[in-house]
């Protein structure tokens, strides 16, 4: 959808979740459902639009506000986030994000003393992302919805065990053509991983720092642009040798 203020108003009146947006919210490994007990939820399904807004780090509020519970795993194991557009609505024939909300989506974790209190002021890496696969016309979001909403991707096996922040993030970018219009959804889970190794953390970024307003996967008319060279915003994913 795309919105105005006025249109962002009236869609208020009528529903909290406004049509097209949509969240991260639930959480798995394989066949372990964790639901919303560790996510950090945003107070509704509206992007963040500014890259140097404190909000771009885990949504609205995510900074502080904590989810109920820390989601445990091993250092290896498959991790799923899922994102929906209405709340708890995790029906495979509602789309994930819609209304031709096309863009990348990337996974990104930073380590804590403790995930349910941490504020994400540290540093972070991807661990994942799909930008646009010009071979079969596929952007990350088109994935998440041919997916009930779900992205696995796997926990590095060679990183520290303890807490961490994982932050996962859907860019739409149907309205992208001028600064400011690119839409940022994003939520972070806590979690708790065990095992791992004694080896260093991959080096990692800031949010806000890591993206810049006019970055070429931000800053970008989608409907004009070679997308066969679609530059995924970020860091790159660490390296393999990681996992
Ligand atoms: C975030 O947490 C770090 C580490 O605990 C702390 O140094 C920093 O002051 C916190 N930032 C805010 C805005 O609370
Ligand atoms: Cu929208």
């Amino acid at each position: 959808m795309k919105t105005t203020n006025a249109a962002v108003l009236a869609a208020g009146i009528f529903s909290q979740y406004a049509a097209g947006h949509s969240i991260f919210q639930q959480a798995g490994s394989g066949s372990t459902d964790f639901d919303t007990k560790c996510t950090r939820l945003p107070p509704n399904n509206n992007p963040v639009t500014s890259v140097s807004s404190g909000d771009i780090v885990c949504n609205v509020g995510g900074a502080s506000a904590s989810a109920s519970g820390i989601c445990e795993v091993n250092a290896g194991d498959q991790f799923d986030v899922e994102m929906h557009a209405q709340l708890n609505d995790r029906s495979c024939s509602n789309e994930a994000i819609g209304g031709n909300h096309y863009g990348p989506i990337m996974v990104y974790m930073s380590k804590v003393d403790d995930a349910s209190s941490a504020n994400g002021s540290g540093d972070w890496f991807k661990v994942d992302e799909f930008g646009y696969d010009a071979s079969t016309k596929t952007w990350g979001t088109d994935y998440l919805n041919a997916n009930c909403g779900k992205r696995a991707f796997k926990i590095p096996s060679k990183i520290p065990a303890g807490d961490y922040l994982v932050r996962a993030e859907a860019i739409a970018l149907h309205t992208a053509g001028q600064t400011g219009g690119a839409q940022f959804y994003m939520s972070c889970y806590q979690v708790r991983i065990n095992g791992g190794s004694d080896g260093q953390l991959p080096a990692g970024v800031k949010f806000p720092g890591a993206y810049s307003a006019s970055d070429p996967g931000i800053l970008i008319d989608i409907y004009s642009a070679d997308l066969s060279t679609y530059q995924i915003p970020g860091p790159a994913v660490i390296d393999s040798s990681y996992f």
